[in-house]
């Protein structure tokens, strides 16, 4: 069952709002206002939907308001079901220290079509389109990963560009990778962004290799899989969060999720920009006027397109 194209637009001004709601505190160093501001519009807007969603990937549990959080319904809850995956404020610190590259996101699939997953970190490996199935594994490790992609790609490993979130944690991926004479983008924070480098005609890497949140792994998926890309992750889990993936009905907790366990069927990814950066500009204030930019994607509807809208203050 596909989703109605009449929501792309409902979805788009879900993250527009909150792209302004956030806006407002560019720069502010503050990120809990920030955050709320997203979130409030954000809410708002979901709430006028004729859809009963759920958040299957929040931003925490219910104790945690303003958050949206994971089981909160959204909507009139008179009409379709759907699957919502929400991070009203990626990169809370990018908008609170005016750095580029926040953004507001949303994706939604039908009800049940989206992996439930803890707010853990995930460890992830991503690439594009027009790759054999599973040609990765995390288990292969970084040499055999980088040379397989670079055997399928027709390239050097010198040509192979690799990113990696800048975290101790990776250094180890790091220093392999420099062994083999590939070459690192790192990003500072904001692996959705970081995972959706690799797609395009001309993406900026060809594989991201990287530990980030597992939330955020399941919103690139779902817009990965609007392009064919593919991206494998598996969970990180202490013992707290064992307990809550035990409640999300994970069982396996060294399953490795490819795309297809993390994301089925038809989806909406919408991604408004807050600062400038690589998916959408940021918001512009134009006086009496916001403009804003998502980057919109329906998969049954082979969409993928920026928009610009203008709001009235
Ligand atoms: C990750 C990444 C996010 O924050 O969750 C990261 O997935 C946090 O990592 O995109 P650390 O705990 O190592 O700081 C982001 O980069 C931004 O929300």
């Amino acid at each position: 069952m596909t989703i109605d194209a009449k929501f792309l637009n409902l979805f788009i001004k879900a993250t527009e709002k909150a792209a302004i709601g956030a806006s407002k505190f560019i720069g502010k160093n503050d990120k809990i206002g920030a955050d709320k501001g997203a979130v409030d519009p954000m809410r708002r807007e979901l709430n006028k939907i004729n859809m009963e969603g759920t958040i299957v990937i929040g931003e925490g549990e219910m104790d945690e308001a303003p958050m949206l959080y994971n089981g909160e319904k959204l909507g009139t809850l008179n009409g379709p079901k759907f699957d919502i995956a929400v991070d009203p404020l990626e990169g809370t610190k990018f908008t609170a220290n005016n750095l580029p590259n926040a953004f507001s996101v949303i994706a939604v699939a039908n009800k049940g079509n989206f992996l439930a997953a803890p707010d853990s970190y995930m460890e992830k490996i991503a690439i594009g389109s027009n790759l054999p199935r599973n040609l990765l594994d995390l288990d292969y490790g970084v040499e055999k990963n980088i040379n397989l992609l670079a055997k399928e790609k027709n390239k050097k490993i010198s040509e192979i560009n690799v990113c990696v979130l800048k975290r101790p944690r990776h250094d180890h991926i790091v220093t392999k990778l420099k062994k083999m004479n590939a070459n690192i983008n790192f990003i500072p924070d904001g692996d959705i962004s970081g995972v959706l480098s690799v797609i395009g005609k001309n993406p900026k890497n060809d594989i991201y290799y990287s530990t980030g949140g597992a939330p955020e792994g399941v919103l690139a998926a779902a817009a990965l899989s609007c392009y064919g890309g593919q991206i494998q992750g598996r969970l990180v889990l202490n013992e707290e969060e064992k307990i809550r993936a035990r409640k999300l009905g994970i069982q396996d907790f060294k399953k490795k999720y490819n795309i297809d366990d993390m994301v089925k069927g038809d989806v909406i990814f919408s991604a408004t920009g807050i600062t400038t950066g690589d998916l959408a500009k940021g918001v512009k204030d134009l006086g009496n006027e916001y403009e804003v930019n998502t980057f919109a994607l329906h998969k049954s509807e082979k969409t993928y397109k920026t928009f610009t809208n203008i709001y009235n203050k």
